[in-house]
């Protein structure tokens, strides 16, 4: 499954690399790509929607 969230604190590849640790502590497997430009998140996991946006509002991101 394929989700894209928006995440407003997004700002660099920092935050990129926080969100996709804390997606991967859910989903060793999960692939994460941010951009700071667009605030977009795109995440392919088996994990549910509601699972990642927790995960996410977890490390300080809350998507939008
Ligand atoms: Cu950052």
């Amino acid at each position: 499954m394929q989700v894209v969230l928006t995440v407003p604190k997004l700002a660099c590849g920092a935050c990129v690399d926080t969100i996709a640790q804390a997606v991967r502590q859910l989903d060793p497997q999960a692939q994460v790509e941010g951009d700071p430009k667009t605030k977009q998140v795109r995440i392919t996991s088996g994990r549910s929607v509601s699972d990642l946006r927790q995960a996410l509002t977890q490390v300080g991101y809350p998507p939008a």
